[in-house]
Parts: C-alpha cells; sequence; structure tokens
C-alpha cells in the first residue's frame, strides 16, 4: 500500500508505535515571579472568586497565598497613594471598603504581565473581551478585580497586603509536572 495512505501513515492512525513524548522538567529554571491579584468587593458579591480562581490556575499559575478580608484604610491609602489626588479618590477608598476583598498572590513566569493582560483595560468600555475586567465589569469604578502592573509594584503590594508567614512555596506534583518547558 503506497500514496497518501503508506504503512507510517497507517501505523500512525492505528495507533503504532510512536517517537517517545519528550520528559517534563518540573519546575522553571528562571527566577520566580509573583504578583497581588485581589477580587474588588464588587466581584465577590456577584460569586466571581471561583471563575478568577479559574482562570489563573488554568492558564498554569500557581497559587501560594490568598484570604478574605475587609481592608483596613491604611492599607488602602498606601496601596492607592499614587491616585490619592484623583478626583475619583474619596470614591474609591469607599468603594473597596464596601465589602470583603479576597486577596491573593500568584506565582509563574512573567505573571505581572500575563496577569495585566487577563484582567484587561482599568475601563470596562474599553477592555477586550474574554479578559475578566471584558466580561464582567459594568463601569471603571466597579471593575471587578485588581493586578499589580509591574514587578516592583507587585512586591510593594504583596509585603504591604500579606505577611511572609502567610504565603507558601509548594512544589507541583507529578501530574503537573508539564507546566513549563524543559
Ligand atoms: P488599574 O486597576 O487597572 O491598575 P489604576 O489606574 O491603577 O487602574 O486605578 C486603580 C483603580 O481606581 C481602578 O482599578 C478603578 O477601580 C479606579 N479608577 C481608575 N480610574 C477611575 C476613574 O476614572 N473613575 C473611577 N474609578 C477609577
Ligand atoms: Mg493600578
Amino acid at each position: 500500500m503506497g500514496g497518501l495512505f503508506g504503512r507510517a501513515a497507517l501505523r500512525r492512525l492505528l495507533g503504532g508505535p510512536r517517537a517517545p513524548l519528550r520528559p517534563c522538567s518540573g519546575e522553571p529554571s528562571w527566577p520566580r515571579e509573583r504578583t497581588l491579584v485581589a477580587v474588588k468587593p464588587d466581584g465577590v458579591q456577584r460569586r466571581l472568586v471561583g471563575e478568577v480562581i479559574q482562570r489563573f490556575e488554568r492558564r498554569g499559575f500557581r497559587l501560594v497565598g490568598m484570604k478574605m478580608l475587609q481592608v483596613p484604610e491604611s492599607i488602602l491609602t498606601e496601596h492607592y497613594q499614587d491616585l490619592q489626588g484623583k478626583p475619583f479618590y474619596p470614591a474609591l477608598i469607599r468603594y473597596m471598603s464596601s465589602g470583603p476583598v479576597v486577596a491573593m498572590v500568584w506565582e509563574g513566569h512573567n505573571v505581572v504581565r500575563a496577569s495585566r493582560a487577563m484582567i484587561g483595560n482599568t475601563d470596562s468600555c474599553e477592555a477586550a473581551p474574554g479578559t475578566i475586567r471584558g466580561d464582567f465589569s459594568v463601569h471603571i469604578s466597579r471593575n471587578v478585580i485588581h493586578a499589580s502592573d509591574s514587578v516592583e509594584g507587585a512586591q510593594r503590594e504583596i509585603r504591604l497586603w500579606f505577611r511572609s508567614g502567610e504565603l507558601l512555596d509548594w512544589v507541583a506534583g507529578d501530574h503537573q509536572s508539564c507546566t513549563y518547558p524543559a
């Protein structure tokens, strides 16, 4: 038998011997990067916590810290210190204090940049469909989620929101060892 359906093609079709799969490396060799992600009060009230966690898990990132809290004003004023002069600042602090927030620290390759892409534009009408804000946010002042916007900012925010003992180092088990390439 030749042509389109040669022996090799037929063997592949029938599930015959194949080239061995490339072994997986387990852990990445590049430096670990972490970012702060927080489901804001509107996201918690709209039951979007699970949706957010699922998107980050499916993307291959590792959850290394998580807590639900009524955010103290001292944390909010430091967190949003760059926005203190903005006209929307008092409303932003009221919004962020209006109910519990779920704060998380996610770890992974380029997680800061990737998270920003996953959450989408600050303004809901500019946020692309498929992003968290593009799918769920109704207004710039109710935009469901926060994610740090730089590696330095992430380090500062993680120190502000979490004590070091609240963050866990854990290693992916065998079933997850293909998360990163060799
Ligand atoms: P980001 O959350 O996308 O990083 P920032 O400019 O850092 O956006 O603003 C922090 C938060 O302040 C936004 O997520 C949003 O909740 C709020 N905010 C920003 N701009 C406005 C505005 O023009 N009106 C109302 N709220 C705003
Ligand atoms: Mg920001």
